[in-house]
């Protein structure tokens, strides 16, 4: 290396002199020591239970984890926190991708954590995997929450069928409970049965929608406005104003059509834009109302039963089926039984009982 060069170089090496370690060996080992080491349930919940936010997350982690060393780990620290949860509102928020949803819920958060509460934002979107996470999990468009100390943020782990999704959701919420998180919104995208499932978790299911030209009522799945305690139509602001309000007009008309619900609930339409915030008190004023006619006529308590029952049931669903499909006898049975079916020699229905009687003889 000439002169010249030597000058330019940004890094110089002096002959003869032994460059300094940069970084601090003993330091990175222990970080990443303490970062493998698994707090115990015990601290996990002690921390939870301070509203710790680092626990949370870590508790939830756990939960989430797919290492079957950990199922144990997560139960105890689900049914500990189970005793401890507090008294709180569920809120699910749907709509299409883009609607506003994560604009929405920065703008309820904030002024939910204005007047007192604590707020825990959980996501249930199954498609974040294959999207990279860029519908929900998008902590970008909430960057005033993340940065609230009264509100707790949380993507869906990727890689999840909608089945895991929920059910980690579920027990996230338990967490949050016992972390004194007062307000829990679930934000969720039609994306297959992700509404059906946040619908059977929340109190109050709101549903965004955008004012079309004229068609707001196709295109959507009857099942979801069925389910909506409320509608709002959002991005209600500039030119777009007019046609909010002959949504809403559309969709108050609309309504009237759907039977009555269950709690005597009779489903609002309203306007906002969550990003001028406006329309966030009403909305706001609407779940209050809704929670003071439920609790007045303890439909609220029966529909979380009703909703504890749910689960149950799906639980058992669920685990009977995996047990069913992972035995290895009903894996090497199932082939020959297709083949029968396949030949005309048996019908589906037959061959299902026998591989089901076939399980029940080896358990
Ligand atoms: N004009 C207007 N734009 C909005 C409003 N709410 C959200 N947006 C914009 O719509 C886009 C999608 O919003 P986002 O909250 O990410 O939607 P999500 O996919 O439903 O979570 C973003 O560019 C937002 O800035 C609103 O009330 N008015
Ligand atoms: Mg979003």
């Amino acid at each position: 290396m000439n002169k010249n060069q030597s000058n330019k170089a940004a890094l110089r090496k002096n002959e003869g002199v032994s460059s300094q370690e940069s970084t601090n060996k003993d330091g990175i080992s222990n970080l990443k020591r303490k970062r493998q080491e698994q707090p115990s349930v015990e601290e996990l919940l002690k921390g939870i239970l301070k509203s710790n936010t680092a626990a949370l997350s870590r508790g939830i982690t756990l939960i989430e984890s797919q290492n079957l060393s950990h199922k144990s780990k997560a139960n105890a620290l689900i049914q500990n926190c189970l005793e401890h949860t507090k008294p709180s509102v569920r809120i699910g928020i749907t709509g299409v991708p883009g609607v506003g949803k994560s604009t929405y819920i920065e703008a309820l958060g904030t002024y939910l954590t204005n007047l007192g509460n604590k707020v825990a934002v959980l996501a249930v979107d199954p498609s974040s995997s294959l999207s990279k996470g860029s519908i929900l999990g998008d902590k970008t468009r909430m960057d005033v929450l993340v940065r609230n100390p009264n509100a707790f943020i949380r993507p869906s782990a990727a890689g999840e069928s909608l089945g895991g999704v929920a059910r980690h959701t579920r027990e996230a919420i338990t967490l949050c409970e016992a972390a004194g998180y007062d307000v829990i919104l679930i934000e969720t995208v039609g994306v297959g049965q992700s509404e059906t499932s946040v619908h059977s978790m929340v109190d109050f299911f709101l549903l965004l929608k955008l004012a079309g030209a004229g068609d707001e009522l196709q295109g959507i799945k009857r099942g979801i406005i069925e389910m909506a305690d409320a509608i709002i139509i959002n991005k209600a602001d500039g030119n777009n104003k007019n046609a909010a309000k002959l949504a809403m007009l559309e969709f108050k008309r609309a309504l009237h059509l759907y039977p009555a619900k269950a709690s005597n609930w009779i489903p609002k339409v309203i306007m906002c834009s969550a990003l001028k915030q406006i329309g966030i008190e009403e909305s706001w004023t609407l779940i209050k109302d809704y929670l003071d006619l439920a609790k007045s006529e303890l439909y609220f308590t029966k529909k979380r039963q009703e909703q504890n029952m749910f689960w149950l049931i799906q639980s058992i669903e669920n685990q009977l089926k995996d047990q069913f499909f992972k035995d290895s006898v009903i894996n090497k049975e199932m082939e020959s039984q297709i083949e029968l079916i396949n030949n005309n020699k048996r019908s589906p229905f037959a061959a299902a009982e026998y591989l089901l009687n076939l399980q029940k003889t080896q358990s």
